[in-house]
């Protein structure tokens, strides 16, 4: 009797008995083969089954006994392939086994093969072949048959163990990082590659509480938001940390002088102006609070306040991100006549009665009804002298009689006429019209005139005054 190791461990070739035996025999537990006959106890005389019930003697301790060819096929990785094997998510992975022995197995059942896996059955090799999609330890069972449709005899269960691992996280993109204002929006986000990823946001290194998510959003820079961001990105496979992102504050713009608001008559030019200090300063004239389109000047003017323009208006003065608000600025229309009256009687009951400030009042009794000492620019409290001038001969042309009377030139809102009288008599004032062929009446902004031919003779003139 003789016994040889052949093949691989545990594999016995056993010579002793030509006539029947021409397989392996698989010894499990035992170091020192001790083998014997089972000659004559063979029931078949197949090779298959012969071996499956040969009787073993006792003291020879004979486990994983099968019967696909013979007791000594099994299933073994080869072409390099080691167990466990290990591969990692979405890579292409390759492991290959066959049967050892001196029959080769002609289907195999491939069990609990990972996602992404397939097994393709080969002969002399097979192989589990694919991408696996998930990350994991997993363990696949093979076990070989004699006829290609699984059926017949099988090789023991082989188990192979496979470790899948998740490839640490890639960060793609993350924010880069820039000077803001107060109060500016900043926004960081992180774009990564990877499995079950998690965020962990940091300021100069210590966690930002509830900042887990890919984006992390600040509403309201201040100072103190100031400083250098990070963020963790952990996956299955490991954790990787951002890039430096640095985030700097810009101190706003501070307003030093801003026009102040008012009433003004309507069709006032009105001149805004505001000053800030700062650098790199821009404005961004408001009413409002939208956006009045190309007033982004220093200065924003109104070239005729009207109802409509009348309203409140604001700048944002900014350096970069950095802005600031301007008070209030509110505009009103107000008939240039009541900003007068308020000029005498502002803070006084006298300013709601017609009798004293209304414009036929009469409070300092000397005859000019108050639109008058309006339109003529005078004291309505103090008593004025009832000549508004002299006819005096015109400077360009002596034949010619003038007389000129300033006037407001913000009172637009009263109407202005000569009158002339021959004596003074009280029913025969004569209007004198504007289009007078020989009276020749003109009003500018700030003056009333009449001019005539000296022939005409002279007479008497005065002004009426209207409010619209
Ligand atoms: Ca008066
Ligand atoms: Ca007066």
């Amino acid at each position: 009797m003789n016994t040889e190791i052949s093949g691989f461990l545990r594999s016995l070739r056993w010579r002793e008995v030509p006539h029947y035996i021409t397989g392996f025999l698989t010894l499990f537990g035992s170091r020192q083969a001790v083998l014997k006959p089972c000659a004559g106890l063979l029931v078949n005389s197949g090779a298959w089954q012969g071996l499956l019930k040969c009787v073993v003697p006792a003291g020879v301790t004979l486990v994983g006994t099968h019967s696909l060819s013979g007791a000594t096929t099994e299933v073994a990785p080869v072409n390099g392939s080691k167990n466990p094997a290990a591969g990692s998510i979405n890579t292409s992975f390759s492991w290959f086994f066959s049967t050892q022995g001196a029959q080769r197995a002609k289907s195999f059942t491939v069990s609990a093969l990972p996602a992404g896996l397939t097994y393709t059955y080969g002969s002399p090799v097979s192989s589990i072949t694919g991408r696996p999609t998930a990350a994991g330890s997993f363990n696949i069972t093979i076990k070989g048959w004699e006829n290609s449709n699984r059926t017949g005899a099988s090789t023991p269960l082989y188990t192979l163990k496979l470790n899948v691992a998740a490839p640490p996280p890639v960060i793609t993109e993350v924010s880069t990082g820039g000077v803001f204002g107060a109060g500016a929006s900043v926004n960081l986000s992180v774009t990564a590659t990877g499995a079950g990823l998690t965020y962990q946001w940091r300021r100069d290194g210590v966690a930002i509480a509830g900042a887990t998510s890919s984006q992390y959003l600040i509403p309201a820079f201040a100072s103190d938001l100031a400083g250098t961001y990070t963020v963790v990105v952990a996956g299955s496979g490991g954790a990787v940390t951002s890039d430096p992102i640095v985030l700097q504050f810009l101190a706003p713009p501070v307003i030093t002088s801003l026009s102040p608001g008012g009433a003004f008559p309507s069709g006032t030019k009105v001149d805004l102006a505001v000053a800030a200090t700062g650098t790199g300063l821009t404005y961004q004239w408001k009413k409002e609070g939208v956006d009045l389109p190309e007033a982004t000047a220093a200065t924003y003017s109104i070239a005729a306040l009207t109802a409509e323009s009348a309203g409140t208006y604001t700048v944002v003065v900014s350096s970069g991100t950095a802005t600031v608000t301007s008070a209030p600025i509110v505009l009103a229309v107000k008939p240039a006549f009541d900003i007068w009256r308020e000029r005498f009687w502002s803070g006084s009951a006298d300013l709601s009665d017609p009798a004293i400030s209304g414009a036929l009042g009469d409070p300092d009794r000397d005859g000019l009804e108050n639109v008058l000492e309006y339109v003529l620019e005078l004291n309505p409290s103090t008593i004025n002298p009832d000549s508004i001038g002299d006819l005096i001969p015109d400077p360009a042309d002596p034949a010619f009689l003038l007389m000129s009377v300033p006037l407001d030139p913000l009172a637009t809102d009263v109407v202005v006429q000569w009158q002339r009288s021959v004596d003074l008599g009280g029913d025969r004032w004569v209007i004198v019209p504007e289009n007078d062929p020989e009276y020749q009446v003109s009003r500018l902004p700030g003056a009333m005139s009449i001019r005539f031919p000296k022939a005409l003779g002279a007479g008497f003139f005065r002004l009426r005054a209207t409010l619209n």
